[in-house]
């Protein structure tokens, strides 16, 4: 490896904020690039660690507690552990993934902000900060929206635009209006704490000028925020909220550290969380402090500011850290040519993908790492999502691989053969396995991934070529030494798959493997051959299946309807307040049963009201029922349903109901029916 003079490498993904679940844009703008990249530094056994965590601070979190009617800490404790599951489940290895609401957190940011402190680092001000009357609140950083004083942009927020990226404070924005109330704040004193970014200006120069080997898009991008108009201005680091890091200074009560001073710093606790895990509670050092340790960052590109300028800057201030070496920041993915949002749901959610892609996840895997945003924005399709598994995973990866294993069973009972001579064309594909992992590795440390697992997809392809133009099934019988060299070249390529797809397709890695019945190799291994003759592999099965039209046209039609369902407003709960409470004998008064509509159709002169035939078990009576706007009276024939048998009779429109379908209404007023999970009698008791 060619950084000679590290002896041990830091690998840190975003924190993301723990607000919603996982989508493919956060996989393609770090977490999977940083995956790849540990899982090579592993093989070729680099001293590595991997970390990361939940963000569970700061405004993004107040709001969506706000949104969901909870409190911020319900908020974070759901979705860490959802972002945590989603994570694991596509084999991110992280050698920890922890949460800035720990308490090695807490104290770990709040001593770093009080060594600063007591330095004389920071300066402290009053200044005129905006405040929502109505809402009682200052308005920091998302609280507040306007135009961004440089790109115009009329949605950025009081801390940064995420259109041109640039760090603002609250005060430059233009039209400035409360997210919390939609009205216009007025300005109020208040005091806080800064960091000199203008004075500590020629020093974060002189850091990024010595990095111009960085991306790039990051180092224009830093050179661009020193050097143009006023050049970097001092930026408050703590704030007027209650939801965060209490600042540890007098005078300071009801103020917190700003999330971006705390996150970064989130690094540092979550390895000394590791570390204590290990026994050795100090070795957290080894990772931050030591200058044979080489940092690197993996993030999206609207957190260059902050890793690149804010962060290296609290670390060179505070004096006993290294800095980060490389921060290989993505830009964006789009989503069938829009962009990924939240709020909009439009996205691909990691959990969903799962229920209808199971143990799919390195399919998704390999179609985010072809399309990687590594130079600019791109776009993740469902129809090359299918073709890149139809085309390429199964036509050329799995197709090899499969040939090869079932055609050493058929001819040599599943035993690698040994080889003859080698001939020309054996030593030109034995050269392919020994060249591929070299390139690999190149682009890797190059952090173009891309290009890596376009490489490792050439040695598959070489693969296939060699045995079309080998054709092995044609000479056996005539010629089985030919045969045999053939079949133990196409299987060391296979072994070498094995090894060398590991970073990128971690799940398909390991049952070639399996299949090979070989032992985990190191990528310095790659050069060799893998596997002796008379060595006996298992029966193989099928690493990919093909994709449908079917399953295409279903996630399509699924993402463009939630684009337009669910949708949830601003200020909309998701959720209804819970009634007061009721005993269990009340409840135990209903009769409550599974039945079938057998009949069904339209209350004439109504818009709402179905009048539907019910066999519930006990009888077959009629309910007059509000759902006509959600249901086609002939698509609900056969439907399973609840039954409140015993509620009075009512007359509706002249028709007398005789009981009560259980229906979910969601907060948008639409209804769904309640159905048993499995097949049961009608007239089984709901309780
Ligand atoms: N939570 C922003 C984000 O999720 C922020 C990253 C923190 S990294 C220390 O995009
Ligand atoms: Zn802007």
């Amino acid at each position: 490896m060619g950084h000679s003079k590290y002896t041990r490498t830091t690998v840190t993904a975003a924190l993301p904020y723990a607000n919603g679940p996982v989508h493919i844009g956060h996989l393609a703008g770090c977490y999977l690039p940083a995956d790849i990249y540990v899982r090579f530094l592993r093989l070729n056994k680099s001293d590595v660690l991997f970390i990361s965590g939940s963000d569970e601070h700061g405004v993004p979190i107040t709001i969506k507690a706000k949104k969901e009617g909870i409190t911020p800490q319900q908020v974070v404790d759901k979705y860490h552990k959802l972002m945590q599951e989603a994570f694991t489940e596509f084999g991110i290895s992280f050698d920890i993934y922890s949460r800035t609401s720990s308490p090695t957190h807490y104290k770990t940011a709040s001593d770093f902000f009080k060594t600063l402190y007591d330095k004389g680092v920071f300066s402290e001000e009053t200044t005129m900060q905006y405040y929502d009357e109505t809402a009682g609140q200052f308005l920091a950083d998302r609280y507040i929206v306007g135009t961004c004083p440089i790109c115009d942009n009329d949605q950025a927020y009081g801390d940064q635009c995420e259109r041109c990226g640039s760090s603002l404070n609250a005060t430059d924005l233009k039209n400035p209006h409360s997210v919390l109330s939609g009205s216009t704040p007025i300005l109020k004193e208040t005091k806080n704490w800064f960091l000199p970014l203008d004075k500590l200006s020629p020093k974060i120069l002189d850091y990024i000028e010595q990095h111009k080997n960085w991306k790039s898009n990051v180092y224009g991008q830093c050179k661009s925020w020193l050097m143009t108009g006023d050049g970097l201005q001092p930026r408050a680091m703590t704030r007027d909220l209650d939801w965060g890091v209490q600042v540890p200074v007098k005078g300071a009560e009801g103020k917190v550290l700003y999330v971006w001073f705390d996150a970064p710093i989130g690094y540092i606790s979550a390895t000394k969380e590791y570390t204590q895990n290990t026994g050795k509670p100090d070795s957290w050092k080894d990772w931050w402090q030591k200058e044979d340790t080489r940092l690197i960052h993996f993030i999206g590109k609207d957190n260059i500011v902050f890793h690149c300028i804010i962060f290296p800057a609290m670390l060179m201030e505070h004096g006993q850290y290294i800095l980060p070496d490389n921060v290989p920041a993505n830009e964006f993915l789009n989503l069938e040519g829009d962009k990924i949002s939240t709020s909009r749901n439009w996205a691909v959610w990691l959990h969903e993908y799962l229920q209808d892609f199971k143990e799919m996840q390195d399919v998704l895997r390999y179609t985010l790492c072809s399309n990687l945003p590594e130079t600019k924005d791109n776009d993740f399709t469902w129809s090359d999502f299918q073709s890149k598994n139809n085309n390429e995973l199964l036509a050329i990866l799995g197709n090899f691989i499969n040939r090869t294993l079932v055609l050493t069973h058929k001819y040599f009972e599943g035993k690698v053969p040994a080889p003859g001579e080698l001939h020309d064309i054996d030593k030109l594909a034995l050269k392919e396995l020994t060249e591929t992992p070299i390139k690999i590795a190149e682009s890797i440390e190059k952090f173009r991934f891309r290009e890596a697992l376009n490489e490792l997809m050439n040695l598959a392809r070489s693969g296939n070529k060699y045995l079309a133009e080998t054709e092995p099934w044609k000479i056996f019988g005539k010629d089985n030494d030919r045969v045999a060299t053939i079949l133990y070249v196409s299987l060391q390529i296979t072994a070498g798959l094995a090894v060398a797809s590991e970073p990128f397709l971690p799940f398909s890695s390991k049952k070639i493997y399996a299949m090979l019945n070989m032992s985990q190799k190191d990528w310095t291994m790659l050069h060799q051959h893998l596997l002796d003759h008379g060595h006996l592999i298992e029966q193989p099965s099928l690493l990919f299946g093909k994709i449908e039209d079917e399953q295409i046209a279903k996630q399509i039609e699924k993402l463009k309807s939630s684009k337009t369902n669910n949708q949830i407003l601003p200020d909309m709960k998701p959720v209804v307040a819970q009634k007061s409470e009721t005993t269990f004998d009340d409840f135990c008064k209903m009769d409550i049963r599974t039945g079938t509509i057998i009949e069904a159709e339209k209350v004439p002169k109504t818009e709402k009201l179905l009048k539907l035939k019910i066999d519930t078990g006990v009888d077959v009576r009629t309910v007059v029922s509000g759902i006509a706007q959600f249901y086609e009276p002939q698509n609900i024939i056969g439907q399973k349903v609840g039954i409140l048998v015993n509620l009075a009779p009512r007359k509706i429109k002249g028709i007398e109901s005789q009981g009560m379908i259980l229906m979910a209404e969601n907060s948008h007023g639409e209804l769904c029916f309640i159905v048993p999970e499995k097949d049961f009698n009608n007239g089984s008791v709901i309780k």
